[in-house]
């Protein structure tokens, strides 16, 4: 597989790194790795095309290039699936109903967004008597880094690429090493688009000492858009120290979910399986803690531990198969880690806890079980680090204020669900967690022109809708005196 420059796919002196498929550990491709030199091409040619015809785009135009490219994946949609399935693991009703259709979807939304957006005006006094008319311009902020995950690799750097491009940027995009395939397809549906050469550009490798390092130290680059851990974000801001550029970091998360007794079990116990296990617990927006009201907690335990063992983990091309493995040996080894110190630190284990029986083709692939604990007390390792994996913990509480302050005790602050039928309770705790969204009997339930981000060591800045231009855009007040 090789990087895109300029409209054109090239290739780098580096030793090429493999592609494995996490379900059975399999290499499935090769990839060249960006050096320096690769990396300031790709800036180059979207410096440049910044001069291009892409300058001349209005925001019609650019529009509707947009939903050409949303349409280009949608024709290509199971090529898109394929590379999905093939470099995550992931179930491919998953890839089919999530990731592909709303990887593409993001390339609407911002088109209607950029299609519609305005800007401020004032009519203002002047000091002689006169008047002064006073607007708002919004410009592109220029050459656009990418840096991008693995877990849900077309819809996160979709969600970034379609604001960037919409508001008349050029873009580097550096995919996650684990998840090369669906950024390269794109640069041929950007081409076939009429997108200009140079405006979307890929460079594959990996951090440190490699392209995602050159690319966020690069001085030509005029903003980082960012979702990852949140060590690597500190790394990434004190490259952007450098020349003052301003970042955009989705990090990482340790999220509470709040289970009252008055709440509607059954859609508390759905909703919390899909936000504990989706994706086999690698979403950032997922649940590692659970905090449910002491009347209802055994029967809410006993639920969810029904619930995990339901799922279905296999072979992801099986339209049943509802759970996937984990992304890589490494961060199998990382889970499994938490797994045992969980154990180590006294928890109960619920259900759980190991490696599941699978089928011989798929032993080679980094699985694990879905895990459910109880009985760790707060400062535990597994209630404090983001594990990142399909497991979770269950606490017990009597008093509303306890649980918000215990969900509150994070240094992290991305997304929280309450599960109540009180509506007063609802809006009181939604006020009161630190979080950057809140779902009240729900979770995932997006409406992509809201703000998406997080509080605290979650994040800086907010993504979606008009909230995402103060980062693609440079806002300039234009003042006329009349
Ligand atoms: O993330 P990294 P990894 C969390 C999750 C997971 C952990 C590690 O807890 O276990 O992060 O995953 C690039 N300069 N999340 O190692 O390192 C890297 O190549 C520039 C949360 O994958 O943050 C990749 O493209 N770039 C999360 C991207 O950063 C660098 C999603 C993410 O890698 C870099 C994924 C550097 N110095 C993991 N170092 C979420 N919140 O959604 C790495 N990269």
């Amino acid at each position: 597989m090789t990087h895109y420059i300029g409209g054109q796919p090239v290739t780098s002196s580096r030793p090429l790194f493999a592609n494995i498929d996490p379900a059975t550990g399999q290499v499935v491709s090769q990839v060249h790795e960006a050096d320096a030199d690769t990396v300031d091409r790709a800036v180059q040619a979207a410096r440049a095309a910044l001069q291009g015809p892409w300058s001349t785009f209005t925001d019609g135009q650019r529009a509707a290039v947009l939903r050409k490219v949303a349409d280009g994946i949608r024709a290509r949609f199971d090529d898109f699936v394929a590379a999905e399935v093939r470099d995550t693991g992931k179930p491919v009703d998953l890839a089919g109903h999530l990731d592909i259709p709303r990887g593409a979807a993001n390339f609407d939304v911002f088109a209607d967004q950029i299609a519609q957006s305005a800007t401020e005006a004032f009519r203002s006094p002047t000091p002689d008597g006169g008047t002064a008319i006073n607007y708002g311009l919004r410009t592109p902020r220029g050459v656009i880094a990418v840096i991008c995950p693995w877990n849900l690799p077309l819809l996160l750097m979709t969600w970034k690429v379609a604001p960037a491009l919409a508001s008349g940027n050029t873009v580097v995009v550096k995919p996650s090493e684990e998840t090369p395939s669906t950024t390269t397809l794109l640069a041929e549906v950007m081409n076939d688009a009429g997108v200009p050469p140079g405006v979307f550009n890929v460079v594959h490798g990996f951090g440190p000492d490699s392209a995602g390092q050159y690319l966020t130290e690069h001085p030509g680059v005029n903003g980082i858009t960012f979702t990852g851990e949140t060590r690597t974000g500190t790394a990434i801001m004190k490259a952007a120290a450098v020349g003052v550029r301003p970042v955009s970091f989705e990090l990482g998360g340790k999220n509470a979910a709040l289970v009252f007794a008055d709440c509607d079990l059954d859609a508390a116990v759905a909703g919390i399986t899909r936000s504990a296990f989706l994706n086999s617990g690698q979403v950032c927006l997922g649940t590692e803690r659970i905090y449910v009201e002491r009347p209802i907690f055994d029967a809410f335990v006993l639920r969810l531990k029904e619930a995990a063992q339901a799922l279905n983990p296999g072979d992801p091309w099986d339209e049943d198969t509802n759970f996937g493995p984990l992304i890589s040996q490494q961060h199998r080894d990382k889970v499994l880690s938490y797994y045992a110190r969980a154990r180590n630190e006294g928890a109960t284990v619920v259900t759980g806890g190991g490696i599941p029986q699978l089928p011989s083709t798929l032993s080679g692939g980094w699985w694990v079980e879905p895990t459910i604990w109880t009985g760790l007390p707060v400062n535990s390792t597994v209630l404090t680090e983001e594990i990142f994996g399909p497991c979770c913990h269950i606490t017990p509480f009597d008093r509303e204020e306890d649980a918000i302050a215990a969900a509150n005790d994070t240094p992290y602050g991305l997304a929280t669900s309450i599960w109540t039928r009180d509506v007063s309770r609802a809006h009181r705790v939604a006020a009161a967690i630190q979080v950057g969204i809140a779902w009240v009997n729900s979770w995932f339930l997006r409406d992509l022109r809201t703000a998406f981000g997080g509080a605290k060591q979650s994040g800086i800045g907010r993504e979606g809708g008009v909230h995402g231009l103060e980062f693609y855009t440079e806002l300039r007040n234009v003042c006329i005196k009349l």
